[in-house]
């Protein structure tokens, strides 16, 4: 149910259920975590670009699995999605999502648990859960809010109004927007540029800045002054100030 695929320095993860605009399922989410920890293992990855095959970006859970009889929910979240949304955070390299098309109910809280947003022109978000009387969840109600804000949180997770690519720019729901005849060139494009940054300085600054969501001044400055005596010791820090002394551009091998 996904494609994974590595080339200079980026894996490329694909959503491959076009018919079902790339809605999820039990294996699909199984696919999902096994394709990170290969990511997170191999030294040839240094950025992971996560898009969807076809018109759709991820339509969220697929609802043909849960429409007869009753759902456990919270089981479904506990199993499936949960682990999925942890994996991503846990994944100590840049992770950007191409927003090719829709990205709608979780398939938009996974987005936003990506590191950077690209959109096409042709990419929307649906915060779809409340067209059928669900709450956000796969930290929709984490990511979003400190996305965006509480104010355009609360109205699109209330409205479940479609927020087109244009808008998401202009909210902060997207980082960048891309023509959709180049967009697959210009994401890959913007990958390969994080892949060949200091990745474990990108890890570091990944966690130290979502661990900053969390704490305090204090503990903030504490935990970056143990963070930088990590990439102070990594071998790209060493090219970088020899770069910079040297007046050339640097070559970072991501350790
Ligand atoms: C789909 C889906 C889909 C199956 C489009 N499933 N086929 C967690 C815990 C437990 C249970 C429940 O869920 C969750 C987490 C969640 O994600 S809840 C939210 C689930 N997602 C939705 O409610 C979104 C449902 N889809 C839509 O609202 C629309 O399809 C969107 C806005 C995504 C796209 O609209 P359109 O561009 O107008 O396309 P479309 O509606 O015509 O869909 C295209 C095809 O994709 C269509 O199939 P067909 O065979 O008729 O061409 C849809 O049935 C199928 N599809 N989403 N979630």
């Amino acid at each position: 149910t996904i494609l994974y695929e590595v080339s200079e320095g980026v894996a490329v993860v694909t959503l491959n259920r076009p018919d079902k605009f790339n809605a999820f399922t039990e294996l699909m989410h199984k696919e999902i975590i096994a394709a990170l920890k290969d990511a997170q293992k191999d030294d040839a990855v240094r950025c992971i670009l996560l898009t969807g095959a076809g018109r759709a970006f991820n339509a969220g859970q697929d609802l043909g699995e849960v429409s007869g009889g009753e759902v456990d929910f919270g089981g479904f979240l506990r199993k499936r999605y949960n682990p999925m949304i942890l994996q991503l955070q846990k994944t100590e390299k840049p992770i950007v999502a191409a927003v090719n098309g829709v990205a709608a109910g979780a398939g938009m809280s996974l987005a936003l648990a990506c590191d950077i947003r690209l959109a096409s022109e042709k990419a929307s978000f649906v915060n779809a859960f409340v067209s059928i009387g669900l709450v956000p969840d796969s930290g929709g109600c984490y990511f979003l809010p400190r996305i965006v804000g509480i104010g355009k949180a609360l109205e699109l997770a209330m409205t479940g109004e479609k927020v087109s690519a244009e808008e998401a720019l202009r909210i902060g729901l997207v980082n960048k927007v891309y023509p959709a005849e180049s967009f697959m060139e210009e994401a890959l494009a913007y990958a390969r540029k994080l892949a060949a940054l200091p990745t474990r300085g990108i890890g570091l600054i990944k966690r130290t800045m979502y661990k900053g969501l969390e704490m305090g001044l204090e503990e903030t400055l504490e935990y970056e002054a143990y963070a930088q005596e990590v990439a102070g010791s990594t071998a790209d820090h060493k090219e970088g100030v020899a770069a910079f002394m040297e007046k050339r551009a640097p070559r970072f091998t991501g350790r």
